[in-house]
């Protein structure tokens, strides 16, 4: 006998409180955001993190293809303008790599993906993987980590120039831009989300279980850059 679904309220609430699994509550993200990364951490997050930035519009694309829905379509797709930029807007991607520039990182070796780590290539490739060929809305809900992201680029911009005076500003745009459009992505994917899962507790369910593989996928992301790099915690 299957049980019933929980209101919209409870489920989102459950969504919500899959946060404490996020990474910025991981021991190399604590790190970084508290002031404790030396130069070479840094640099590697950075570097390993491009690839999580530029395979994000394919994830996108991914979802799009998928799509049949053209009033989901014609928000989505503000995603991939926002990293690949779009006329004068050079995008998110050209902002991380002048996050590479503002850390000492040569941008070449950055886009040539020298540095990347099998932990982090894997952790990505799973998730593009999985908005290739899950069900659309399932990606959807994959994207909703960013419930989460706010706050932990609050955190980078409020900390890091007091922490790393040697990281040029301009480095940190990227994630300025990222408070406002996580917000205005996050309020798309929750409201089709909420809509596409309450149906059944079952579709509830595997809501919380695709929402928990993303967070294993940036958690893993940091785990592997802290076996590679080390962490003071
Ligand atoms: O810069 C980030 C970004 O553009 C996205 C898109 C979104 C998605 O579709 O999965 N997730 C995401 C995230 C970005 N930055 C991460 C960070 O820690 O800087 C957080 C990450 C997320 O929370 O999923």
């Amino acid at each position: 006998m299957s049980q019933a679904p929980w209101t919209r309220e409870e489920f989102e609430r459950r969504l919500r409180a899959l946060g404490e699994r996020y990474h910025i509550h991981h021991p190399f993200n604590v790190m970084l955001n508290t002031g404790r990364a030396t130069r070479k951490q840094i640099q590697g997050w950075v570097a390993n993190r491009y690839y999580y930035q530029i395979n994000i519009p394919l994830k996108d694309a991914a979802i799009l293809s998928n799509c049949p829905d053209r009033s989901v379509r014609r928000l989505w797709v503000r995603r991939i303008l926002d990293h690949d930029g779009y006329g004068e807007d050079e995008g998110g991607i050209e902002s991380w790599l002048r996050l590479a520039d503002a850390v000492g990182l040569d941008r070449k070796r950055v886009e040539r993906l020298e540095d990347l780590l099998p932990g982090v290539r894997f952790a990505v490739d799973a998730y593009v993987n999985f908005a290739r060929q899950a069900p659309w809305q399932e990606a959807v809900c994959s994207s909703l980590t960013e419930l989460f992201a706010p706050e932990i680029h609050r955190q980078r911009l409020k900390g890091w120039p007091e922490f790393y005076p040697w990281i040029e500003r301009e480095g940190l745009v990227y994630f300025q831009s990222r408070i406002g459009l996580a917000r205005r992505d996050v309020e798309h994917g929750l409201a089709i989300t909420l809509e596409h899962f309450s149906r059944t507790r079952e579709l509830q369910e595997r809501a919380l279980e695709i929402l928990k593989f993303k967070l294993d996928v940036l958690w893993q992301m940091n785990d592997a850059l802290a076996q590679r790099y080390g962490v003071t915690v």
